[in-house]
């Protein structure tokens, strides 16, 4: 299935007016306040949010799942979908591949489908959390952290495999996020699995091209719920720093205990210009994998304060952004515009925060200045800015309305069928 630029038109042309006066109403607001509304609409325009190729079928938990229908069967489709949504909200232009799920059978018409729907390959992610049916080695006790020499040359070389695949593709950085780790006390050694990893890691650096990153993610428990072996931004970071420049730390919302700041360690990790890589995703007890926005939009917005902070302030590189969740229960591509839609709007309310002003406040320790500064910025309704951004680069207004009134799904049942399953879930 296609999206013509005419469609989303014929769409758009519903909303012109209404839009235009919502948005007439808020820039009259804003430069008033000194914002600079071409600088905010180009930052605007050029934030791309990956979509992992994982995240455009159903997903399930443990108990079961549920599948929608006119999933994608093969990486050409989970192309096409990504490009359905780029083209609906000009936000989505990067596509994270999984290795083994997404080896490409030929490289040149896989980069051309990409091309030829303005998408770019962002990072690649190994996989050594579940065995390959023809493996010998079992990662069942680890990986990368794994006692047995053989098993953790294995998850070394499968991870050098991923940066060759990814090569080919264009992508420029790798992702390592581990299940290694242990499920009961005394299972294992923590400073000889910590030792086992660090020198599967350094491995794996010295593969990289000179121009790639290595971002290393972490997370406090699950699968092993005693210990994991990179458990949080502490040891994330420390890895990342042992192995030099082009190591990152990756920052996942829901790889986190409940009610960490996870602002402040996006702060420090830019202050140490060591962001490489962030995830987006909600929760409310553990890793839920919900909807991004869906639960805590204020502490989203709150992160992105410190992300537009320390893109502002620091050196750090501007990091590589993934939606990292799954959708058991809503279409996949829904949920995903919805993810796009939140990130956006809470990136856009932190680039409208009055930064002199809060400045000045901590300055003079007016805590409840601070707080309404703040929250003037996370109050205000910014989303015609955003919809107006879209509309001046021809996509839709409003893309899950356009994405319902297209019949997108239904076309993709007809297309594909409504039993087939994606793969890598
Ligand atoms: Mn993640």
């Amino acid at each position: 299935m296609k999206i013509t630029s005419d469609q989303i038109n014929d769409l758009n042309n519903k909303h012109a007016s209404r839009l235009n006066e919502e948005y007439d109403q808020l820039a009259n607001r804003l430069v008033s306040r000194n914002i600079d509304l071409n600088d905010l609409d180009d930052k605007l325009s050029t934030f791309q949010i990956a979509i992992p190729s994982w995240a455009l079928g159903t997903g399930g938990t443990r108990f079961g799942r549920f599948s929608g229908g006119g999933e994608p069967g093969s990486l050409e489709e989970k192309i096409n979908d990504i490009g359905l949504l780029h083209k609906l909200n000009n936000s989505s232009g990067f596509i994270s591949l999984h290795i083994p799920w997404d080896i490409p059978e030929n490289y040149d018409h896989i980069n051309q489908l990409a091309a030829d729907l303005h998408l770019k390959f962002d990072s690649v992610n190994s996989n050594t959390f579940q065995d390959q049916p023809d493996s010998i080695h079992s990662y069942k006790f680890g990986s990368l952290d794994h006692h047995d020499n053989d098993t953790r040359q294995l998850a070394v070389d499968h991870n050098k495999e991923v940066i060759d695949h990814g090569e080919r593709l264009g992508a420029k950085s790798l992702t390592v996020w581990l299940a290694d780790g242990a499920s009961f006390p005394g299972q294992k050694n923590f400073r000889k699995a910590f030792q086992n990893l660090s020198l599967s890691l350094q491995e794996i650096y010295n593969h990289l091209p000179e121009d790639w990153k290595l971002l290393i993610e972490y997370k406090p428990y699950e699968p092993n719920f005693y210990s994991m072996t990179i458990p949080d931004w502490g040891t994330s970071h420390l890895l990342a720093q042992q192995l030099g420049k082009k190591a990152y730390s990756l920052v996942d919302l829901g790889h986190h205990l409940p009610n960490t700041n996870i602002e402040q360690i996006v702060a420090i990790l830019m202050h140490q210009n060591k962001l490489g890589g962030f995830h987006f995703n909600d929760s409310k007890y553990g890793d839920d994998d919900l909807t991004v926005g869906s639960l805590k939009p204020y502490q989203l917005f709150l992160i992105f304060n410190e992300l537009v902070e320390g893109i502002t302030n620091t050196d750090n590189i501007t990091p590589a952004w993934m939606i990292d969740a799954s959708h058991n229960l809503k279409d996949p591509l829904e949920d995903l515009i919805q993810s796009v839609e939140a990130i956006l709007i809470a990136y856009c309310r932190a680039l409208i925060i009055d930064q002199n002003a809060l400045a000045y406040a901590q300055q003079n320790n007016d805590v409840a200045g601070c707080q309404e500064i703040l929250q003037d910025a996370f109050m205000t309704d910014v989303r015609p800015l955003i919809a107006k951004n879209r509309l001046n680069n021809h996509a839709s207004v409003n893309p899950l309305e356009a994405y319902r009134n297209l019949n997108v799904r239904e076309t993709l049942i007809k297309e594909r069928g409504s039993k087939q399953i994606s793969s890598g879930l």
